[in-house]
């Protein structure tokens, strides 16, 4: 506890300088092939915090070539998935160990509430990393009752190479998801951060390191999108690719990976998710609810809810307390314990939810708090509620990623059905009400990849997580998000003729 506390000093304040800032390529950490580095911002003070090297092509060719070695030749393929589970295992620990570090540079990085960083970030990564180091020795085949003289079996063995990109809103958890899941299937993994927050995962590629795991198994690149995050999906030698991210990138990502060969591809993209507060729903209980679904990480959260559709015979007291309760929020440094909401990532997120929160008013919405521009240093903005959100206004169809929150009337249960589904997305979904027809009825007509009844935002490694239409293409977590990295090999073996 002594340390930790000498740690939180220490890394108080923007003065604590990350160690690590190379490219993690084979094992080794290097400096970029044509020497270019890129400065990350600190959100909340708008400068720079440190350079780190930026990948090119050729350090994408250079991860590419020493994951695929890693694959093909190296020791990894012959671990056995206890060994494999192992090494996650310790990862684990040496993540929960050095928590506190990671937790103060995700919010230096990133800008959120360090306590957050804390709870969920460094807290859901842990349990990531250890719920898949468990299945690493547990994915089995079938013994399959072929019909005439076969024995024949399936086995479940590793994709190969895995591209996986990853974004900024919560970059810690996001390596999680993809990296555990990969490396208890046995893949190899070349994994291209987000710009904007290219630290804590330079960190985990520190104890990645420091746990053992055989050189080349991961690769981490720092690096931008249109060049290094391009070139890994085209590139021949992946064989699987896996993104978060914004829907139109994933849709580039899409057809990119089919270029040159066919890849397997997973996405996680954009939301505009309803959340329902039936009539007879707590309302100040719901109001906590609705809040935390939306200003949660500043409203940078995929599945964040976006669209509150309250009953009418609650809407005014809803729509009043609600916009009571935002004005509440403390905005600050994420590295000050007290802050509840951190700024924006950058000044091109800020600019763009300024840009709705105006249309928002032009279109007609009431804004009954925040909605004016914030003056201060970091890219920070206030935070806003609509009421009186018609199905048609910009705010109520586009993604803002902010904290703008839109509330919506409706009377019939049907009728918001057929409203609550009338986008485009369809990853996440919220329900309030103590009438089990009534939650039936919504969860099962409600077209997303999760439905929270009576809560929001519950993330667990254990919970398959993804969207349906516009939101992605396959499930996160549980079993299906171990699946996404194995193939189904099909053995048929000739036995002798009349053999028992
Ligand atoms: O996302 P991008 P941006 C949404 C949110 C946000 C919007 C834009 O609405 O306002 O997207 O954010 C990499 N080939 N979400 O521009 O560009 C990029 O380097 C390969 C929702 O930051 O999609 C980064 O690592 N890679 C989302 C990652 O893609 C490319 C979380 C995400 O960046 C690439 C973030 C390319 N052509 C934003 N272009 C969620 N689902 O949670 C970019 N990248």
């Amino acid at each position: 506890a002594r340390s930790s506390f000498r740690n939180s000093k220490r890394f108080f304040g923007t003065r604590m300088v990350p160690k690590q800032t190379q490219l993690f390529i084979g094992g080794e950490w290097v400096n970029s092939a044509n020497g270019d580095t890129f400065e990350t911002i600190n959100p909340y003070t708008e400068e720079p915090i440190t350079s780190v090297q930026r990948a090119s092509v050729d350090d994408v060719d250079r991860a590419v070539d020493a994951a695929r070695k890693a694959f093909d030749h190296g020791p990894w393929r012959r671990m056995s998935g206890t060994e494999r589970g192992d090494l996650l295992f310790k990862l684990a620990e040496l993540i929960k160990k050095n928590g506190e570090e990671l937790a103060h540079l995700e919010a230096l990085d990133n800008g959120k509430p360090i306590t957050l960083a804390k709870i969920v970030d460094v807290s859901n990564s842990y349990q990531t990393y250890k719920y898949y180091a468990g299945f690493a020795n547990k994915f089995v085949g079938d013994t399959i009752p072929a019909p005439g003289n076969f024995h024949a079996y399936t086995r479940k063995e590793p994709v190969g190479v895995a591209a996986q990109i990853i974004p900024w809103n919560v970059p810690m958890l996001m390596q999680a998801w993809k990296l555990a899941p990969a490396l208890a299937a046995g893949c190899t993994v070349v994994m291209k951060t987000a710009e904007q927050t290219p630290l804590s995962a330079l960190r985990v590629g520190e104890l990645i390191k420091e746990a053992g795991f055989p050189d080349g198994v991961v690769n981490i690149l720092s690096g931008f999108g249109e060049d290094a995050g391009a070139h890994l999906v085209r590139h021949p030698g992946v064989d699987k690719v896996a993104f978060t991210g914004s829907t139109e990138v994933g849709l580039d990502i899409m057809r990119n990976s089919s270029t040159l060969g066919l890849k397997r591809v997973t996405l996680e993209l954009g939301g505009k998710s309803p959340f329902i507060i039936c009539e007879d729903a707590n309302i100040e209980e719901s109001i906590q609810q609705a809040n935390f679904a939306l200003f949660f990480n500043s409203g940078q959260v995929c599945v964040a809810a976006s669209r509150l559709f309250v009953h009418e015979k609650i809407y005014d007291e809803f729509a009043e307390k609600s916009a009571k309760l935002a004005s509440k929020a403390v905005l600050g440094n994420g590295l000050d314990p007290n802050t509840t909401q951190g700024p924006q990532i950058s000044k091109e997120q800020q600019d763009k939810i300024w840009g709705y929160i105006q249309k928002g008013k032009q279109e007609g919405a009431s804004c009954l708090t925040g909605g004016e521009e914030y003056e201060g240093k970091g890219f920070f903005v206030k935070p806003t509620v609509f009421a009186d959100v018609q199905d048609d206004m910009t705010i109520a169809k586009e993604e803002i990623f902010g904290p703008v929150m839109q509330i919506l009337k409706f009377s019939d249960y049907d009728d918001v059905i057929k409203r609550a589904n009338n986008t485009d997305y369809g990853l996440g979904a919220g329900v309030i009400t103590n009438d089990i027809g009534r939650a039936f009825h919504l969860t099962n007509g409600l077209r997303a990849g999760t439905v929270f009844v009576n809560c929001y935002d519950i993330f667990d490694p254990t919970l398959p997580f993804g969207g349906y239409k516009n939101s992605g293409l396959g499930r996160e977590n549980g079993l299906e998000g171990l699946e996404n990295y194995l193939e189904t090999k099909t053995v048929i073996m000739s036995r002798p003729e009349g053999s028992l």
